[in-house]
């Protein structure tokens, strides 16, 4: 069969370090070049370093370069601008971008399943589709560029934690349409680390295998390692001394720094936030360094800016926004001002880790989980950072919004036996709460063990009961 490699904009190239000697030139499909696929992907450990004036250099030239490419291969994009009277070649540098309209989730949706391909189908190396509960998912497309990028992204977020080759990463992110499990292969991959492809699930072979493989590095979601505290407990382990854990890396859902802290303690690992989302690749936007102090995003590939969710307004570096990305060299599928509903503060400062990539604060959680009871605006990360807090609250807990005349607020939270009658205990949770949310919560106290579990998947603490 012949594939048709028709003329990359990107050809793969520094800063991300997979250089290629045919540089423009078409190329036609090549079966050794095939094989070589995971050879050419070299860790990239310069590109984590890049000087500030050297990332501002790149993200405008590629943004002049992608705004030019969407424009000339999407009709969503053509439409946009000239809707808004904007033409590509006047988004010359970062001050322009504000002129560049938004791309929201919906023209995702609307486009299902591949509206929005820049490339002609038989181009594309790789699908996957967001984890959409309700009507039909994102769809999310890959040329092998966008894969090779994606995989030296993860590589060089994985380095960034400190994961090194010899390290064992048991993978417990969902191998499938989710973006968490294959994407955290790649990145294994791009830095030649043992990848150990677990997948989600199945708790007591999780254990087994961490143990005797002395897996190093575990990879999952913070609810399902909080998860683990009490199952290896369950299964007769010692969480610290039965396994060989030194480092963690836990996104895809919002969690705290109370639950960082149980789960170091717990197994004694260093824990990294990871951010990242289908549509952006998947997992690897953003990672913590050793400083455990927000989450560089990686600016040679992605513009990041914050914005009034309700005004649509770009508020400055160090206030709380919505975080809207600009994907600077996806191929498949590229995405400008993508609104990603998440909120967060973006801050420039200098890492002491010495990377000058931004950072963003650990996400507070997408605008559209935010609950509002009785007009206050309440977010589940929110309860879980109050609840961890408190000494004897157990890891697992439930929020239950229901209507009877007016909004209530309910949290069920796991108590061992002796706290179980408590009211004491139950009002200084109650005060504690309040102290944060401003609403009063009824707060019931149930025995550990009886809450639901998630095993697969992200968490599900919120049961909203009112009518829709
Ligand atoms: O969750 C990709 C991913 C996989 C990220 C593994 C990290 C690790 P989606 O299923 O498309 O992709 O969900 C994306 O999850 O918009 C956020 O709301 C949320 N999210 C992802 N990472 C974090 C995080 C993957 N570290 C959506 N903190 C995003 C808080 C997160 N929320």
């Amino acid at each position: 069969m012949r594939v048709d490699h028709a003329v990359s904009p990107w050809p793969l190239r520094e800063p991300f370090c997979v250089s290629s000697s045919r540089g423009n030139r078409p190329k036609q499909f090549n079966a050794n070049l095939n094989r070589r696929w995971w050879g050419r992907l070299l860790f990239d450990r310069r590109g984590q370093f890049l000087k500030p004036k050297e990332l501002v250099r790149i993200e405008e030239s590629k943004l002049r370069k992608i705004v030019r490419y969407a424009y000339s291969k999407v009709p969503l994009y053509r439409r946009r601008f000239d809707e808004a009277h904007v033409k590509p070649e006047s988004i010359r540098s970062l001050d322009d971008l504000a002129k560049v309209p938004f791309t929201v989730k919906t023209d995702l949706r609307d486009n299902y399943p591949l509206g929005l391909l820049a490339v002609p189908a038989n181009r594309l190396y790789s699908l996957h589709a967001s984890s959409g509960t309700t009507g039909k998912p994102i769809v999310v497309a890959y040329t092998r560029g966008d894969l090779l990028r994606w995989a030296t992204l993860v590589g060089r977020a994985l380095d960034t934690t400190g994961v090194r080759k010899g390290d064992i990463i048991q993978n417990m992110y969902g191998y499938g349409l989710f973006t968490g499990g294959l994407g955290i292969h790649y990145g294994a991959r791009a830095i030649g680390a043992t990848i150990v492809p677990a997948s989600s699930g199945n708790t007591k072979k999780q254990l087994m295998l961490m143990k005797d493989l002395r897996t190093t590095v575990v990879t999952c979601t913070p609810s399902y390692m909080v998860y683990l505290i009490e199952a290896s407990k369950a299964e007769g382990y010692d969480a610290k001394t039965d396994f060989a854990l030194r480092i963690g890396i836990f996104g895809a859902e919002p969690w705290s720094e109370e639950v960082r802290k149980r789960i170091q303690d717990a197994f004694g690992l260093r824990a990294h936030d990871i951010f990242g989302m289908s549509e952006l690749y998947g997992p690897g936007v953003g990672i913590e360094c050793e400083q455990q102090n927000g989450l560089h995003i990686w600016q040679d590939e992605f513009i990041t800016e914050t914005i009034n969710p309700n005004t649509g307004e770009v508020v400055e570096p160090g206030k709380e926004g919505e975080l809207v990305f600009t994907m600077l060299s996806r191929e498949a599928m590229p995405l400008l001002r993508y609104r990603s509903r998440d909120l967060s503060t973006i801050y420039e400062e200098e890492c002491a880790c010495g990377r000058y990539h931004n950072r963003i604060k650990r996400i507070k959680g997408r605008s559209d989980d935010m609950l509002i009871i009785g007009g206050v605006n309440v977010f589940p990360s929110q309860v879980e950072h109050v609840l961890m807090n408190i000494r004897d609250v157990g890891d697992q807990y439930q929020i239950i919004v229901s209507h009877k005349e007016l909004d209530r607020l309910a949290v069920k939270v796991e108590v061992p036996t002796n706290r179980l009658n408590d009211t004491t205990f139950a009002k200084k949770i109650r005060d504690d709460l309040f102290a944060v949310l401003s609403i009063h919560a009824e707060v019931e106290l149930v025995e550990l063990g009886t809450l639901p579990r998630s095993e697969v998947g992200k968490a599900l603490r919120v049961v909203d009961l009112r009518p829709k």
